[in-house]
């Protein structure tokens, strides 16, 4: 917004300060007994990604222990991490999905 200076007339710009809700990252941990499949169904089924997209983040999870799968609103993180967490406890795997502020 243009304001200019009560004494000297100068114009100054000042940034209207637009209130952003914060961001949550979805994080997707490695393990030594989930099949690498089932991480590719989990992240095609909850997370949208295509066979090739999910089979490499995959690949990275499995490689590095850890990598972000998406990033979220609050109420949309906390979702994403209860269905993959229910997921895989139905189907006995130990995966674990978890979330952090961005
Ligand atoms: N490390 C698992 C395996 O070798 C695969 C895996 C990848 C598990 C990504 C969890 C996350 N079967």
């Amino acid at each position: 917004e243009d304001r200019p200076d009560d004494e000297t007339g100068v114009i100054t710009k000042t940034r209207p300060k637009t209130q952003r809700p914060p961001l949550y990252k979805v994080l997707l941990l490695n393990d030594d007994y989930t099949p690498m499949e089932f991480v590719v169904h989990v992240l095609e089924r909850f997370f949208g990604m295509s066979h090739a997209q999910a089979f490499e983040l995959m690949l990275t999870v499995h490689k590095k222990g850890v990598a972000v799968v998406g990033v979220f609103s609050f109420e949309v993180a906390e979702t994403k991490v209860a269905q993959v967490m229910d997921f895989a406890r139905r189907h006995q795997h130990p995966l674990q999905c978890t979330m952090e502020k961005e």
